[in-house]
C-alpha cells in the first residue's frame, strides 16, 4: 500500500476545472431524460435523403433498420452493400419540453454519456458544443440558449471516415498503419478517431462506422450542487480481518456563494454510515475519506471463494436539493507480482487476489456487436455467464473495441469474473500532439474512475501490441524509430500512467499487452522483445506448426493470447447466409473469412490429423467440415491450455512458472470464421465445450514427451490451501530442486501462510486410472491404477514409456487404440482421454448412440437429463438442439462407456418430445459414412 499517498487522503477539498465531466447520470431533482424516439436524417451525399425514427441510445444503422429502409447489415455481403452509409454525416434531432422548475436553476447541463463521436450540439439553433470523442462524457452548459416551453436540440455527426481521413492528410507524419488488410473490406485511418477501432472493420469483424448517440442523455439543472462521481477503492487493514475503504466523491458546484451542506455516507452490512458536513466552491470538487472496517467478508474470485458485494451510497444534501450517486463494493486486494526468481533469469508474471496466487483461467473479450444498442443486459449475463460455466475467472476487455457498459462490470462482480482492462489502443501507432493526448486525458481519467470501483477490475493495461508493433518493426517504422517511440512514450507513459497512478494506485498499470512488465521499463518502454518468455504477458500464434504437437507451445510466464480459427455452426451461419454459399470454398465464405489465408490455414491444420469429407451432399459436407474445424480448433486450445497449466508450478533453464492462460477470443461480433469459442446469437462452439473440460478445478492433464507418455495433475487449490477466509492471506513461494524430463529444474509451490487457522481438509490419497481402450470395444484392453498426493497446484503423477503400454495392454498399434483416464471414480471424478494416432489412421469403427431416456429434470421444464447409449466407442461425440437454444453439461465428448448421462439447459422453455426430435447426434466416424 502507498503509505504517503494514503496516508495524505484524509478529508480536503480539492478544486478540479475539467470541461470534460467525470460520471453518468447525477441524481438531483431537476432533469428531462432525453433518451428514447429522436428523428434520424442524413445529409444525402449519396442523393438519396432519408429521415426515420430512431432510438437513442442508438446509431443510423439500427435507425434504418427499424424503419425497413435497409436489411440485416450481417446478410450476406451488406458490410460491403452498404458502405455509403457511414459515409454520410447523420442527425439526431429532437424537440422537448422545458417547464419553470428547470428553466429557472442558475445551472443547466446537456449530459451526455457517450456520443459517437465528431458531433456539433445546438439547442434551439445555438452550438452549444462539440464531441470528438465516443469514450468520454460531455457536459454542456445549455442554459443560455434555453427557452421556456419547446425547445430543439440537434446533435450533427460528421461522417468518422471523413474525420479520420481529414485528420491523416493533416498530420505531419504518417502515423500507420494508413488502411487495414483488404481481406477485411474496411476503412482507413481508425487510429486518428477516439472511436471503437474495430468499427472500421478488423481479422475477426465487419466495418460498420456507427454514428449515434450511444449512450443515455439527458438535462440535469440545479441551483447548488451535485454528485458527479463516487468511487471506492479496498485496501488491506493492519488486522487479519480489516480492511481500509478508500472513498471519493466528486461535486460540481454552481452558485456565487460556497455551497454548504452534508456529505452522508452509508454502506448496507457494515459499520459505515457517516455524515461529512461540507462547504464547496464553484466548479469540480472532490473529498476523500478513509474508513477502516471489519466483519465484512471478502470478495473471491471465481471459484476461490464467493462474491459478496456491499451497496455504498453517498447522498449530498444542500437545502431544498439532494443528489446521490451509489456504487457496489467488494473488498479484496489485487496484486501483480514481478519478483526475480532465484537462479533464473527473468522475473515472475503473476497476480495475488487477497494475497493468494491465482493462475488466470480464461479468455479476450470483444465488442458482443457492430451495434452497441443491440447489446442488453440479457446478452451480457449470457455470455459471462458461459465464461463462468467453463471455470473462467478471468476476461481481457480487449483494447480494440470499447470500455463496455456498466453492466458488464457489474455482472463481471457479481460472478467473480477479474477484468484485465485495456485501454481502446490497438495493434496502431497513435498521435501524440497536444490536442489528442487532451482527448486522451479525459478519457482515461473518466473511463478509469467510471470502472475503478469494480471489484472485478484486475489491472490496466495501456494499449494491445502496440510495444510489439514498434519493437517488430509491423509498420515499417524502424527508419523513424526514435520519432514514433517518443511518441509511443508521450501517450502511454507520459500522459496515460499518471492519470491511471492518480485516479487509480489501488491497480497495477502495464504499458502494453504483450509486454515484458518491470524488463519493458528497464529497457526504455519499447523492449527489445516485448514477447519475452522470461517476462511479463505474451501473444503467441502459429499458423503452421501442428498445434497438437505440444513441443510447438512456448512456455511462458503468462499467456494473453493464442488461438486458432473455427466455423460456427450452420445454424448461425444459415441466418445471414443462401444455400447457394452453403460450401467451405464459396465466395461468401472467402468473402466472410477477415483473416488472410484463414480458410487455407483451417484446413491445412486439419488435413494434419483428419481426412477430409467428401460427401456428395453438400449441405452435409459443409457441416461436417465445420465440424472439423471444430474440432481441430478445440484439441489445438485444450493441448496448448493444458500445457500452460502445467508449467505453473516448475522452471527449467528459467522457463516456466505460467500463471495465465487467455485464449484468443471468448465471443463473437457476427456470423463469421473466427477464434471465439462461442458464436454469435450465444451457441458454444466445441471449444467451449472443451473450456469447460481444460479449465476445471481439477485437471486430469496427459501429454506425450517424446516417446514417454506422462500425466500431470493440475488444480487450482491444494487441499490444504481449501477453506474460504474473510480477509487476505500471506503466501510463501518456496523453489525445490525437481528433475523435469531429462532436466534439473525446479518444482514451485505457494503455500498460504495460515492466519486464522481455517479448516483445512485432510490430504488423501487420491488415485489415477489409465484404460488402454480398442476404438472397437468398450471393454477396457488394459488398465493402470497410479495412486498420488500432489506436492503443488501441477504435479507428475504417471510415466511410462508409450510402446511398453501399448505392448503391455496388447494394443497392436496405436491406429488402433486410446486412452481414457479417470480420478478415483468414473461417475464423479474427473476424466479425459488421449488419442494415440491421428485420426486419419485410428481405425474408428461405427457406432450406434442412441438417446435411451430424455426426462425434464424435477424442478424446471428447461433442464432436461439425458442418458446416451452406444454399442461401441466413439469420439468427438457432438449433440445439437438445432433450434432450441441451450447447452449440453458436455459435448464433442470420448465415448468410451456404454452409457454416459448429460443434462441439457434449454434457454427457454421447451417440450421434452420437441427436444428429443430436434437433437441431432453425430460422432467423427459419421462423416466418413456417405
Ligand atoms: C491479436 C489480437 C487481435 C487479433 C488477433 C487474431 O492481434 O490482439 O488484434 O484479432 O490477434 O489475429
Amino acid at each position: 500500500m502507498e503509505s504517503r499517498r494514503y496516508f495524505q487522503r484524509v478529508i480536503t477539498a480539492l478544486i478540479l476545472q475539467v470541461t470534460v465531466s467525470i460520471c453518468d447520470t447525477y441524481v438531483t431533482s431537476a432533469m428531462i431524460d432525453l433518451t428514447g424516439l429522436w428523428t434520424v436524417m442524413n445529409s444525402g451525399s449519396n442523393g438519396t435523403l432519408f429521415t426515420v425514427q430512431g432510438k437513442v441510445p442508438g446509431n443510423m444503422y439500427t435507425a434504418l433498420l427499424s424503419n425497413k429502409r435497409i436489411v440485416d447489415p450481417y446478410y450476406m455481403y451488406n458490410d460491403d452493400h452498404y458502405r455509403w452509409i457511414p459515409r454520410e454525416n447523420w442527425t439526431y434531432q429532437k424537440t422537448f419540453q422545458v417547464s419553470s422548475d428547470i428553466y429557472t436553476k442558475s445551472r443547466v447541463i446537456l449530459s451526455c454519456d457517450g456520443l459517437d463521436t465528431i458531433a456539433t450540439i445546438k439547442v434551439n439553433g445555438q452550438v452549444v458544443g462539440k464531441s470528438s470523442n465516443m469514450f468520454v462524457k460531455y457536459d454542456f452548459d445549455i442554459k443560455s440558449a434555453l427557452k421556456l416551453g419547446v425547445n430543439e436540440i440537434r446533435v450533427e455527426f460528421q461522417s468518422a471516415i471523413e474525420y479520420a481521413a481529414q485528420k491523416a492528410s493533416a498530420m505531419p507524419h504518417v502515423i500507420p498503419p494508413k488502411c487495414s488488410n483488404p481481406a477485411q473490406h474496411g476503412e482507413c485511418h481508425v487510429n486518428m478517431i477516439r472511436k471503437e477501432q474495430c468499427s472500421f472493420s478488423w481479422d475477426w469483424g465487419p466495418s460498420f462506422p456507427t454514428q449515434g448517440i450511444w449512450k443515455n442523455i439527458s438535462i440535469v439543472a440545479f441551483d447548488t450542487a451535485v454528485v458527479e462521481a463516487l468511487t471506492a477503492e479496498t485496501w488491506q487493514g493492519s488486522g487479519a480481518d480489516s480492511w481500509v475503504l478508500t472513498v471519493e466523491v466528486f461535486f460540481q458546484a454552481h452558485s456565487p456563494s460556497p455551497v454548504s451542506g452534508v456529505l452522508q455516507l452509508t454502506m448496507q452490512g457494515t459499520s459505515l454510515h457517516n455524515s461529512v458536513p461540507l462547504t464547496l466552491t464553484t466548479g469540480k470538487s472532490q473529498v476523500s475519506l478513509n474508513y477502516t472496517l471489519s466483519n465484512v467478508s471478502a470478495w473471491w474470485p471465481n471459484g476461490y471463494g464467493s462474491q459478496p458485494l456491499y451497496n455504498l451510497k453517498a447522498v449530498f444534501t444542500s437545502g431544498s436539493e439532494v443528489s446521490s450517486k451509489a456504487v457496489r463494493v467488494g473488498f479484496r486486494t489485487v496484486e501483480l507480482v514481478q519478483d526475480p526468481i532465484p537462479n533464473a533469469t527473468g522475473l515472475t508474471f503473476y497476480f495475488k487476489v487477497n494475497g493468494v496466487p491465482i493462475f488466470m483461467k480464461g479468455s479476450n473479450w470483444i465488442p458482443a456487436d457492430s451495434f452497441q444498442d443491440r447489446v442488453t443486459v440479457d446478452r451480457y449475463r449470457d455470455l459471462l455467464g458461459s465464461a463462468r460455466l467453463t471455470h473462467m475467472n478471468c476476461l481481457r476487455v480487449w483494447g480494440g473495441g470499447i470500455y463496455e457498459n456498466d453492466e458488464f462490470y457489474d455482472i463481471a462482480d457479481e460472478l467473480g469474473i477479474m477484468i484485465w482492462q485495456d485501454f481502446m489502443f490497438a495493434v496502431a501507432l497513435y498521435p501524440a500532439d497536444a490536442d489528442f493526448l487532451t482527448l486522451v486525458k479525459g478519457e482515461i481519467t473518466h473511463q478509469v474512475r467510471r470502472l475503478k470501483s469494480h471489484p472485478s477490475i484486475l489491472l490496466w493495461a495501456g494499449n494491445n501490441e502496440n510495444e510489439k508493433a514498434l519493437a517488430q518493426n509491423w509498420f515499417g517504422t524502424q527508419s523513424e524509430f526514435d520519432l514514433y517511440k517518443k511518441e509511443y512514450i508521450d501517450l502511454y507513459i507520459n500522459t496515460i500512467a499518471p492519470i491511471v497512478q492518480r485516479e487509480d494506485p489501488s491497480r497495477p498499470y502495464v504499458s502494453s499487452s504483450p509486454s515484458n512488465g518491470k524488463e519493458t521499463e528497464k529497457e526504455g518502454w519499447i523492449a527489445k522483445d516485448p514477447g519475452d518468455w522470461h517476462y511479463g504477458d505474451e501473444h503467441f500464434y502459429d499458423y503452421l506448426s501442428d498445434l497438437w504437437d505440444v513441443s510447438k507451445f512456448p512456455i511462458l510466464r503468462f499467456a494473453s493470447e493464442y488461438g486458432i480459427q473455427s466455423w460456427p455452426s450452420l445454424e448461425t451461419l444459415s441466418k445471414v447466409s443462401e444455400p447457394s454459399q452453403w460450401d467451405y470454398w464459396s465466395d461468401w465464405c472467402a468473402h466472410r473469412q477477415h483473416h488472410p489465408m484463414g480458410n487455407v490455414e483451417m484446413m491445412s491444420e486439419i488435413i494434419r490429423h483428419f481426412s477430409l469429407t467428401f460427401n456428395p451432399d453438400k449441405k452435409q459436407r459443409f457441416e461436417d467440415t465445420i465440424y472439423l474445424t471444430q474440432i481441430n480448433q478445440a484439441m489445438s486450445i485444450r493441448w496448448e491450455t493444458e500445457h500452460y497449466r502445467r508449467w505453473q508450478s516448475q522452471l527449467v533453464d528459467s522457463y516456466g512458472l505460467t500463471m495465465g492462460a487467455l485464449y484468443w477470443q471468448l465471443n463473437d461480433i457476427w456470423q463469421a470464421p473466427t477464434w471465439a469459442s462461442i458464436e454469435y446469437g450465444g451457441k458454444w462452439k466445441m471449444l467451449h465445450y472443451y473450456a469447460k473440460r481444460f479449465f476445471a478445478p481439477n485437471l486430469i492433464s496427459p501429454y506425450l514427451d517424446g516417446n514417454i507418455f506422462k500425466v500431470y495433475m493440475v488444480v487450482d487449490k491444494l487441499p490444504a490451501d481449501l477453506g474460504e477466509r474473510s480477509g487476505p492471506v500471506q503466501t510463501k513461494t518456496t523453489f525445490s530442486h525437481r528433475k523435469i524430463g531429462d532436466k534439473l529444474g525446479y518444482q514451485v509451490h505457494h503455500s498460504v501462510l495460515h492466519m486464522d487457522q481455517p479448516v483445512s481438509s485432510p490430504q488423501g490419497e487420491d488415485t489415477l486410472y489409465i484404460r488402454m481402450m480398442s476404438w472397437g470395444s468398450l471393454t477396457p484392453l488394459y488398465t493402470w491404477k497410479q495412486s498420488f498426493t500432489l506436492n503443488s497446484t501441477s504435479d507428475l503423477v504417471f510415466e511410462a514409456d508409450l510402446a511398453d503400454m501399448l505392448t503391455t495392454s496388447k494394443c497392436p498399434a496405436g491406429t488402433g487404440c486410446v486412452l481414457f483416464l479417470y480420478v478415483n471414480d468414473l461417475e464423479t471424478g474427473p476424466d479425459t482421454w488421449f488419442p494415440l494416432s491421428s485420426f486419419s489412421e485410428a481405425s474408428l469403427k461405427a457406432a450406434n448412440i442412441q438417446i435411451t431416456s430424455l426426462t425434464p429434470t424435477s424442478q424446471s421444464s428447461s433442464t432436461f437429463n439425458l442418458t446416451l447409449s452406444t454399442d461401441n466407442m466413439a469420439a468427438f461425440v457432438w449433440l445439437e438442439a438445432t433450434g432450441i437454444p441451450g447447452t449440453f453439461l458436455d459435448n464433442g465428448f470420448l465415448f468410451a462407456t456404454p452409457t454416459v448421462n448429460i443434462t441439457f439447459t434449454a434457454k427457454e422453455n421447451v417440450d421434452p418430445a420437441a427436444l428429443k426430435e430436434a437433437i441431432k447426434i453425430k460422432s467423427l466416424v459419421d462423416i466418413y459414412k456417405y
